[in-house]
């Protein structure tokens, strides 16, 4: 949950009154649906493996919209003891995100939508050669039960969305982004009783992808060398950061 006190504004569509219901819930569906969808696609036609390093594998496809790289990014990780809603609940949740993220100077939530839904806006670090960005986007986690034996699903999805409380002030950037992280929690040789799980039988499949847009040009060289380099120390720092916290927790499946 998040601390009242980090919220600049509730959502002023009234959700009592509207079901749960805000002015984003059918884009947040429509997003969510695309991205189980997505995430069975593999990568066997047209991706490039850039990065690997032991279970983690990241591929991208190279894809340019008016001289502007927008490549796809897909990731696969598994990570052993955890779960896929501690990874997923470490990602969403405001209060850890400075812990884990180095590609930030401020992050801040001007909107709660509702329990599972906020708008951030965040400032990124300026990487050479490219101006400072900023991006303003719903966050929105998630879990989907797929039977009564499996462990359920749990995605987040950050998707970009404009709002009053951010507009873009050049020479300010923005970011366009379309990111969504999908974890499914794995136990092996799982005990008669559920209590007795430990996390040694415990891991996370992670896929987690990203759609990029600078928001304006920067050398291609230069940009896909950033995200070459960003995206897994991202993967390992971030997933490490949520081993090490909830190492001697009770597991939150
Ligand atoms: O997913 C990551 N971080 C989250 C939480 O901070 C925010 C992210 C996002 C990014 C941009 C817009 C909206 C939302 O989902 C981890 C991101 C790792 C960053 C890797 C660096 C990417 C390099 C591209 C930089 C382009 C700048 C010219």
């Amino acid at each position: 949950t998040v601390p009242v006190s980090t919220i600049v504004s509730k959502s002023n569509d009234d959700n009592s009154e509207n079901n749960g219901k805000h002015r984003l819930t059918d884009d947040v569906e429509r997003i969510v649906q695309e991205h189980l969808q997505y995430v069975r696609e593999d990568v066997s036609n047209g991706w490039d493996l850039i990065h690997q390093d032991g279970e983690m594998k990241v591929y991208r496809r190279e894809v340019e919209e008016n001289g502007i790289v927008v490549d796809p990014l897909k990731c696969f990780h598994t990570i052993k003891g955890v779960t896929g809603h501690e990874i997923c609940r470490y990602f969403w949740e405001f209060q850890y995100r400075m812990e884990w993220e180095t590609t930030l100077d401020s992050t801040k939530i001007i909107e709660a939508l509702d329990p599972d839904t906020v708008i951030f806006f965040q400032l990124h670090k300026r990487v050479w050669p490219a101006a400072q960005r900023d991006s303003c986007f719903w966050s929105h986690i998630r879990c989907i039960s797929n039977s009564d034996e499996d462990q359920p699903t749990w995605l987040v999805v950050n998707y970009t969305t404009p709002h009053p409380l951010a507009p873009i002030k050049s020479p300010q950037v923005r970011l366009v982004a379309n990111v969504a992280l999908i974890c499914e929690t794995i136990i092996s040789e799982p005990p008669l009783n559920p209590k007795d799980i430990k996390r040694e039988n415990i891991q996370c499949k992670l896929t987690y992808v990203a759609f990029v847009n600078p928001g304006g040009w920067v050398p291609s060289a230069a940009l896909r060398g950033v995200a070459k380099r960003e995206y897994p120390r991202f993967l390992k720092r971030f997933t490490s950061y949520v081993v090490e916290q909830t190492r001697n927790k009770p597991i939150l499946f």
